[in-house]
């Protein structure tokens, strides 16, 4: 059977990312949130839907949590010390993941990028992998590299479609603020699921407005990770996302968890 179903609640998801160690290095976080197991008991004690480690985490942290919180294991990765034409090379296997214990795997492609050709191949690769197995498979589509307009709509919803046509189950695309145009992108993904990534830390205002707007735009919900690990209200502010994800409610209602 299909595992998606299984990490979703009311055909909806809230998905905690920490794979920021590799992605931007430890500046992102603090005394508590460098050990990744205080990370790892947010996700669990937040009832998140799944978290998303690389292989590196998941091998040293993953056992204690496997009962507690569905693992996605991200199979590609890089660093941004060279900040060059964004690749970033698959560095776990499918087999790797399903060893781990992991529900789903990701997989971070650079649309527009000069190695996006290297990466569609090795990405088309890994989804039948994944079918193989059962693993429901997750697209980061973000568009970059060389003259590149990341926050484009139009550039975003091309992402969106070509990543419906490679394959994935989820898309996991950053939302530029169009609220109207944001409709068109999550279209262009069919049937495929769009999550919208949390990006640098806002205000808990800003993020939950945000929230709701992409929620009426048609996504699943959110795969997030700085705006909750870095608040200093993780578990209020996460209690507020699962109001508007979950529940449907407003921005205005849900404020009063972080009271
Ligand atoms: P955040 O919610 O912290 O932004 O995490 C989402 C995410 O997609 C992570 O999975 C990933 O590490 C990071 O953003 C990549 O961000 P970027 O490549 O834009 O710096």
């Amino acid at each position: 059977m299909h595992k998606l179903q299984d990490l979703l609640f009311k055909n909806k998801a809230l998905f905690l990312a920490l794979d920021q160690g590799l992605e931007h290095g430890p500046k992102e976080f603090n005394l508590q949130t460098i050990d990744p197991a205080n990370i790892l008991d947010i996700g669990f004690k937040g009832g998140f839907n799944g978290i998303i480690l690389q292989k590196g985490l998941a091998e040293k942290y993953y056992e204690n949590y496997q009962y507690k919180i569905p693992l996605i294991l991200k199979l590609n990765g890089k660093t941004r010390i060279n900040s060059s034409e964004p690749y970033a090379p698959q560095i776990c296997s499918v087999s790797k993941a399903v060893e781990l214990g992991a529900s789903a795997i990701g997989y971070t492609l650079y649309f527009g990028s000069a190695y996006e050709h290297q990466m569609i191949k090795e990405f088309s690769k890994m989804q039948e992998e994944a079918r193989e197995h059962d693993l429901p498979v997750i697209l980061w589509a973000y568009p970059r590299g060389n003259g590149i307009d990341e926050s484009n709509t139009d550039v975003l919803a091309y992402a969106a479609r070509a990543s419906l046509e490679l394959g994935a189950d989820i898309i996991k695309i950053k939302y530029n603020h169009d609220k109207i145009g944001f409709k068109w992108v999550v279209k262009s993904a069919g049937k495929s699921r769009v999550l919208v990534a949390g990006g640098e830390k806002t205000s808990p205002e800003k993020l939950l407005n945000d929230v709701y707007d992409v929620m009426q735009a048609g996504v699943t919900g959110l795969a997030v990770g700085r705006n909750v690990w870095q608040s200093e209200k993780p578990l209020e502010i996460t209690q507020a996302l699962k109001g508007i994800i979950f529940e449907n409610k407003t921005p205005d209602k849900v404020m009063r968890f972080l009271k």
